[in-house]
């Protein structure tokens, strides 16, 4: 870790010190020695790292030259992780309120229980804050608007809601005359969970009218930025999108670059000059001679001409990466031994599993369910709801699952629906692994989906082991939503997600890739990995209404992102596949 990184690192641990309301001594040792790293010439600091000689430094002492050292031979410190974990997550959001150090909050804490933006809202709305010592009620509306602010503009989005404004602007770009192409590039296309802003490029030769619909578009609110070429607008939701036009023989490049992400932009440039080519948003051009690249670009014979994205992959030996993959996560090696696998894609879905009904907490009934996945085409639906335990849930008891597998039975028979329904449960993990429900009446059913969705506060080895015995029941073909994080809103459960992943593949137990465009989870990250090791995948949206069976496509976008192919998804298996594979499994 660079000495500027450490001094950052330093400066946050006092912060959380003062935020903890601790000795004041000890926060000053931090800030002061945060300071000093700042105002030490690097090549100093490397000479006193190399002979062991910090603490002869003024206003370092032993312990803190103990811990820039381990921050600067390990990148890390135990002593900051441990800080960072002992206080309320939502006390450090506070910090991002302008106006509001740490000082005020520990304040906020301490007089009027305020632990999170929520209770902060409430304490202004109540006035309590204007009548605090040391506030008054300037600083209170102040507070307020930091936090509708922080709301507003401040976040990241979800994909689905990003591609919901999305969309329409891209239905209303190729309306115009003047794009000759369009696409939407950046995080959306690239499919991540969330997205910084929207990023549009077209293909043009004049401008000026698609610039003018751009920043005219209902609901913006805000022009950011308006040039010749581009232009940035903010709509109310805090959303901001970009719009570049370039010439339709740049669009393929731009397109590429504009896409990202900066780490398989840079592995790809790296690739392009071992080849003696420059690449870049203009073009693919010798990269030796004169001129910049942007003026080697605007010369057309030099530049490789490119129509898809397909050809400029060709021209530097690559298969087409499709974009979910370009993460810099080894694309471009298994490209170049065409070793990229054929990743699934929503058309390939059967049916989904893990869905509620109005016997739990969804909002439209068994019938209504298996109507919208008829629709669909799907040939099966899975109904999984709540279990007893999760009574917030209005969780079945064992009468009321089997009134519900009985009514499933007769759906079926009668053949109503060309939709097959799947008799399942979505079925807690109780506080010690074991489940909700005992053995007789589990064995009842089609198949088992297992979840947390209490005391998610465990240590990591208490939940690790939790869940990991309740993989081991005999009943349990599939684990629900691995971390039960909330993307945007709350935090992963703290989990050994290796051994979980292991256990699962040593019991032949799925876990489920929670497509709720909330969860998305288990991470993609996660899961090429375990698919490689043998972990099953099935793709489920977790859905509490018709609509929400949609939410298959958000999890489509996190498989691909995961490299998963068909073979490793039991929804893509047909009806006979997935009968037969339960079967297996009893
Ligand atoms: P976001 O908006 O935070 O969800 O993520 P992106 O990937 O959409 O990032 P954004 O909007 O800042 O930029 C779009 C793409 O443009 C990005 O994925 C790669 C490319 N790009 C932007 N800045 C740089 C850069 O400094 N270097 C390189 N190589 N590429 C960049
Ligand atoms: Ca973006
Ligand atoms: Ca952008
Ligand atoms: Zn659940």
């Amino acid at each position: 870790m660079t000495k500027n990184e450490i001094a950052d690192r330093l400066t946050e641990i006092g912060v959380l010190l003062e935020l903890k309301g601790e000795n004041p001594f000890k926060i000053r040792a931090y800030q002061s020695g945060a300071r000093i790293l700042e105002s030490m010439e690097d090549g100093e600091f490397g000479r006193l790292m190399a002979a062991g000689e910090l603490d002869s430094v003024k206003g370092i002492g032993d312990a803190l030259a103990q811990k820039i050292t381990e921050l600067h031979t390990t990148g890390q410190l135990e002593f900051l992780i441990k800080l960072q974990a002992s206080i309320e997550p939502g006390l450090v959001e506070l910090l991002d309120i302008p106006g509001l150090g740490p000082k005020k909050i520990r304040a906020l804490h301490d007089k009027l229980g305020v632990h999170d933006i929520a209770t902060l809202t409430a304490a202004c709305n109540e006035n309590k804050v204007a009548e605090l010592d040391g506030f008054g009620p300037k600083s209170q509306e102040k507070i307020l608007t930091g936090i509708k602010h922080r709301e507003a503009y401040g976040k990241r989005h979800l994909w689905w809601e990003a591609n919901e404004v999305a969309q329409p602007i891209l239905t209303g770009l190729r309306a115009l005359p003047q794009v000759e192409r369009t696409e939407a590039a950046g995080s959306l296309r690239r499919g991540m969970e969330t997205i910084g802003d929207l990023d549009f490029l077209v293909a043009a030769a004049d401008f000026a009218p698609i610039v003018a619909w751009f920043v005219g578009q209902e609901g913006v609110q805000e022009v950011t930025a308006q040039g010749e070429t581009k232009a940035s607008v903010r709509f109310a939701s805090g959303l901001q999108a970009d719009l570049r036009i370039v010439p339709a023989d740049q669009f393929v490049f731009a397109l590429h670059h504009f896409t990202g992400s900066k780490d398989h932009n840079v592995a790809l440039r790296q690739r392009a000059l071992a080849r003696g080519l420059s690449l870049s948003e203009w073009g693919l051009v010798p990269a030796a001679g004169e001129g910049t690249a942007k003026e080697k670009a605007e010369n057309k014979a030099l530049r490789t001409s490119a129509d898809t994205e397909a050809d400029l992959f060709k021209a530097l030996g690559l298969n087409f990466i499709p974009p979910a993959l370009r993460e810099g996560l080894g694309e471009i090696e298994a490209a170049e031994k065409g070793a990229l696998p054929k990743l699934v894609e929503l058309g390939d879905l059967r049916g989904a599993f893990h869905n509620h009904t109005t016997a739990s907490d969804g909002r439209n009934t068994l019938a209504e369910m298996t109507a919208a996945a008829a629709e669909f085409g799907w040939d099966y639906l899975g109904i999984a709801d709540h279990s007893k335990a999760s009574f917030q849930a209005n969780g079945l008891s064992e009468e009321r699952l089997v009134k519900q597998i009985e009514a499933i039975a007769a759906l079926n028979t009668a053949q109503q629906f060309k939709t097959h329904i799947f008799s399942g449960v979505e079925c807690d993990i109780l506080t010690d692994g074991r489940l909700d429900y005992d053995d007789e009446l589990l064995a009842k059913l089609d198949y088992v989906v297992v979840s947390v969705h209490n005391a998610m506060t465990q240590d990591e080895a208490v939940m690790t082991a939790r869940i990991i015995r309740a993989i081991e029941n005999q009943h349990t073909m599939m684990l629900g939503h691995l971390t039960g994080r909330l993307l945007l809103r709350r935090e992963s459960y703290k989990v050994d997600a290796t051994k979980v992943i292991d256990a699962a593949i040593a019991n032949r137990v799925i876990i489920e890739l929670n497509a709720s465009p909330w969860r998305l989870d288990m991470d993609w990250r996660l899961w090429a990995k375990a698919a490689d090791k043998g972990l099953m995948c099935a793709i489920n949206p977790d859905a509490h209404e018709t609509e929400g069976l949609r939410h298959v496509a958000a999890g489509i976008n996190s498989a691909r992102k995961g490299w998963l192919t068909k073979d490793s998804i039991l929804n893509t298996r047909d009806l006979a596949g997935v009968k037969r594979w339960f079967a297996e499994r009893k």
